[in-house]
């Protein structure tokens, strides 16, 4: 029955287990990111918990700061979880872990090495999976949850909801978990998507309201709500929530798309920006990302051989934590498709190395091949596209 899960991560998460087991947390914590793979990894992760006896509170990060990384891991003897977000930043967590707590990983964003034996990482990139195809954070979680019991079978729809951030089809992993859902009937074909039996929604559908009540409405509560759709299905409020979320956010990009197309992008030799402002005030920064996302399919407004860089305002209240100390910027990369080729062959660096190197000694990058972002003090923007420029002038002659 369980034979989806690949036996290198297998190991790696039973030592996972057996150290979860050995701690016996009456509590817990689950770091996590805050779109639909996410909320969807977080939920996944909160009821295998709660079938195993550990209560978890959520928190939801839409990056890993690290003055709140230093502050959550400042007490010892916690079990913290990482669901779709920490990967990236395990080096960093084992900094401020010490030894401290047990720290579980469980993401598919482009991974740095743990240093802290007890900050395991289960990132399957470190098993020979790609986390831009093969799987998501909630794919990750979800092998997890499996490993704890056979019982969290009926997550599976969790993991294929969090997967449609990936584009294209299920493949890999991905394709063995929708096969393990529709064997036990999880989930349904209906044409060409599949529903959830027990909610009678289809995935792409729960994906979509999620994204909203995450990224959209992180300063209001939309994470828990987000949470709670994924396992007790959407409530009437929480499908009223979303399209007040959606209607703001639609204002806020048409605004935007309207002034790009009057000002154009500002564009160096390799780099095509734009400064959004605070034109998204009150939303989650994840808008800038989607954001980017739909503007590199615009062919009459961007450049089709530069890279993408969107920056935007980052407030500086996070949510059930406090004030950061700095002026933040959040900058999104994307790719416009001609380039993906040339990244996927190595001739041009990809969007998180980008971002990693150009924003190197001030900035936090994570991300994957063709999508990344960076938080940045703001007094920093002009240096990043400086190195960034430099960077690809390097490696493009
Ligand atoms: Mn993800």
């Amino acid at each position: 029955m369980s034979h989806t899960q690949p036996e290198e991560f297998r190991k790696k998460a039973f030592q996972a287990i057996t150290e979860l087991r050995a701690a016996k947390p009456k509590e817990a914590t689950i770091i996590h990111h805050d779109d639909a793979d996410g909320l969807c990894s977080a939920a996944i992760t909160k009821k295998a918990l709660k079938r195993e006896g550990v209560k978890a509170k959520t928190f939801c990060l839409e990056k890993i700061y690290p003055e709140v990384i230093e502050d959550l891991h400042s007490e010892s003897g916690q079990t913290i979880f990482y669901a779709d977000i920490g990967s990236s930043h395990a080096d960093l967590i084992s900094k401020y872990n010490e030894g401290k707590n047990l720290a579980i990983i469980l993401d598919h964003h482009d991974p740095k090495p743990s240093k802290d034996p007890k900050v395991l990482d289960l990132n399957l990139e470190h098993f020979g999976f790609r986390g831009e195809t093969d799987f998501s954070g909630a794919t990750c979680c979800y092998l997890f949850a499996k490993a704890l019991s056979d019982k969290n079978l009926d997550l599976s729809y969790l993991a294929l909801v969090g997967s449609c951030e990936i584009p294209k089809d299920f493949l890999g992993i991905n394709r063995t978990v929708l096969e393990e859902a529709l064997r036990n009937d999880v989930v349904q074909q209906k044409g060409k998507s599949f529903e959830i039996t027990k909610f009678k929604t289809r995935i792409n559908n729960l994906f979509s309201k999620l994204q909203i009540l995450g990224a959209v409405g992180y300063y209001e509560g939309g994470p828990e709500i987000g949470i709670n759709a994924c396992l007790e299905g959407l409530s009437k409020e929480a499908k009223e929530k979303v399209k007040i979320l959606e209607t703001r956010r639609k204002e806020a990009n048409r605004s935007l798309l309207g002034r790009l197309y009057r000002e154009r992008l500002k564009e160096t030799e390799h780099i095509q920006r734009f400064d959004a402002g605070d034109m998204y005030a009150g939303m989650g920064t994840k808008v800038i990302g989607q954001f980017c996302s739909f503007i590199s399919y615009q062919a009459r407004l961007i450049k089709p051989n530069k890279y993408i860089l969107g920056f935007v305002n980052v407030p500086s209240k996070i949510p059930s934590w406090g004030k950061l100390k700095e002026n933040l910027v959040k900058a999104s990369v994307r790719v416009p498709k001609p380039i993906k080729p040339q990244i996927d062959s190595g001739k041009l660096p990809s969007a998180v190395n980008l971002l990693d190197e150009a924003s190197e000694g001030f900035g936090i990058a994570d991300g994957h091949q063709y999508a990344a972002s960076v938080t940045l003090p703001t007094n920093k923007k002009q240096t990043l596209i400086e190195n960034a420029e430099k960077q690809l002038a390097r490696r493009n002659c």
